[in-house]
């Protein structure tokens, strides 16, 4: 004889599985969607000890190095303007870096032989405005110093 109670308390459990199984999908689905019209492309590659920024859009590319003396970078910092939903598609050339601007919540890995992407909205923030890009996989010696500056421009 089949308990009434264990058959519905077995259907409500499945059900509440089922719903989350369904949500966590979507939601995991839309999370790494990327938008379709975003303001501006950037190419990001890491290198033992610097970050390289390209845009696809005029051709440029530049080598960003940091002075930790100085706390400035030369070569060329990222830059994007305010509000602008900027897209990374980020590789490394030599070993695993980790793309990172703490500020932003923005975090993407950088690995060889692999483009990850990501998109991220840039605060309304005044011009000259800087956010620090720091490596966040340890990757070598000057790891610590493989920084740049996303500017607001
Ligand atoms: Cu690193």
């Amino acid at each position: 004889m089949v308990n009434r109670f264990e058959v519905a308390w077995t259907l409500v459990v499945v059900g509440l599985l089922a719903g989350v199984a369904a949500y966590s999908t979507v939601l995991v689905y839309h999370l790494d969607s990327l938008p379709s019209n975003p303001t501006e492309y950037v190419d990001v590659t890491g290198h033992q000890w610097y970050w390289e920024f390209c845009y696809p859009v005029n051709g440029s590319c530049f080598n960003s190095s940091y002075d930790a003396i100085t706390n400035t970078v030369s070569g060329g910092a990222m830059w994007a303007p305010p509000g602008a939903v900027v897209q990374v598609n980020v590789t490394g050339a030599d070993v695993i870096h980790s793309f990172n601007i703490p500020q932003l919540g923005v975090r993407i890995d950088a690995i060889p032989g692999r483009t990850n992407h990501l998109a991220f909205t840039v605060p309304n923030a005044a011009a000259g405005t800087e956010y620090l890009i720091q490596c966040t996989e340890f990757c070598g010696t000057y790891h610590g110093t493989m920084r740049s500056f996303l500017v607001i421009v």
